[in-house]
């Protein structure tokens, strides 16, 4: 099927929609549930939170493997008028701002004039893990799915960059991609970060998510890929780079997306922050995607823990798993190493003894010997959540 066809109608696109409702969770607590699996263009499975703009979470099992596939990748955009089709024929990348010449680049000329490179890199939202924060700050209640790895391919945005020339006094390149704010009151949503790391070898600008064009919920025809940092840095579908020699001031640069400027990266709630920063680079981090919270098992069985650890690229060194509240740990085997920005697999076998509830955590430990810590600090956009993943099973 063209794939123009499949976004004729997207409000009709045969959304298996279920219902969502109010449950209690282990610890007798009221939450929302969200068991609305959808089926989008070009996605499957996925848990709805928004239609317009489509916010979409990948479920916690499909984690069980190093490559997120396409269709299970998670979606986020902040503005409702999302790109649905972009002819290439007419398509353009348009590089200008403080540059030696202003360029129009077709995909073509992208793909011919500069060297490609492909590398796994996880693409995180910078909310993920949002609901575990205790007050749950506001925005989108982001379990563990708005995240995903896969292979990216593309042109190191270095290149293009040279290829136009940055002039002298630069400082910052701003990213702008197709989507529109459906009013003219709403801010578009252009990023910018600092030139020096836009000349970093390990940034590029993708055309092909494991090893097909990007789907079109995810970027396409070119995003930005930045390995290490969080999603907020990633633009979709971008058509747009400006080189500025001043910093780019508007509502995403200025009010969206920061954390307390201090050492924990944390405040009370309720209490204001006196330093802001820009959140950047993503911190160490694994989670259990199997067995599923709940799941009920016999004294004397063999249960198959398993999950995904990443970092921000210094590589997952050792995943531990616990089964007593934490007390002790055990060394899970990795799956093979995929790259230093790359999900990497892990699992272990665990044998049920005693009967009773269990609380089964993992604990990622990086190359520069970070770990996961057992609390979060709290921050009022609910940023960065990368506590030591629990799950509790039963054994009967
Ligand atoms: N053009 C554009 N790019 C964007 C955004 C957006 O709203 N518009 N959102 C960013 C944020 S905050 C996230 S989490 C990721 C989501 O990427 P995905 O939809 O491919 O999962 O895209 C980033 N890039
Ligand atoms: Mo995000």
């Amino acid at each position: 099927m063209n794939r123009r066809d499949f976004f004729k109608g997207l409000a009709l696109s045969g959304l298996s929609v279920g219902l969502g409702g109010y449950i209690s969770n282990s610890n007798g607590q009221t939450v929302y549930n969200y068991p609305l699996r959808t089926n989008f263009p070009e996605k499957k499975n996925l848990i709805l939170y928004s239609e317009r703009p489509p916010l979409l979470e990948t479920p916690r099992e499909f984690f069980d493997r190093a490559i997120t596939p396409n269709e299970l990748f998670f979606v986020r955009w902040h503005l409702s008028d999302i790109p649905t089709f972009v002819d290439l024929k007419s398509w353009r990348l348009k590089i200008n701002g403080n540059v030696n010449k202003h360029v129009e680049l077709s995909m073509d000329e992208l793909k011919t004039k500069f060297e490609p490179v492909s590398f796994y890199a996880v693409l995180q939202c910078s909310g993920n893990g949002r609901n575990f924060f205790n007050p749950k700050p506001k925005g989108i209640h982001w379990n563990h799915g708005a995240m995903g790895n896969a292979l990216w391919t593309g042109i190191r945005l270095k290149d293009v960059l040279e290829y136009a020339g940055i002039r002298t006094g630069s400082i910052e390149v701003a990213f702008n991609g197709l989507d529109k704010a459906p009013y003219p009151e709403t801010p578009d949503y252009i990023r910018s970060f600092p030139v020096e790391k836009c000349l970093d070898e390990s940034v590029i600008l993708a055309y092909e998510m494991n090893g097909e064009p990007i789907p079109y919920l995810n970027g396409f025809p070119l995003r930005l890929i930045v390995p290490g940092w969080y999603a907020t840095h990633w633009i979709k579908s971008v058509s747009e780079i400006t080189v500025l020699d001043k910093p780019l001031k508007n509502f995403w640069m200025e009010k969206a997306y920061k954390l307390p400027d201090n050492e924990c990266e944390c405040v009370k709630p309720g209490e204001k922050i006196k330093k802001k920063k820009v959140i950047t680079t993503m911190n160490v981090k694994s989670i259990i995607a199997k067995p599923k919270e709940n799941a009920v098992f016999r004294v004397g069985d063999t249960v198959k823990v398993s999950g995904v650890a990443f970092d921000y690229g210094s590589g997952i060194k050792d995943v531990l798993v616990s089964i007593d509240g934490g007390k002790s740990w055990k060394r899970a085997n990795l799956g093979p190493e995929l790259g230093r920005y790359s999900f990497r697999e892990w699992f272990i076998f665990v044998k049920t003894e005693t009967p009773g509830n269990i609380t089964v955590m993992s604990r990622a430990v990086n190359k520069d010997g970070h770990m996961q810590p057992f609390k979060v600090g709290w921050n009022p956009g609910g940023y960065k959540w990368n506590a030591i993943d629990t799950i509790n099973i039963t054994v009967l």
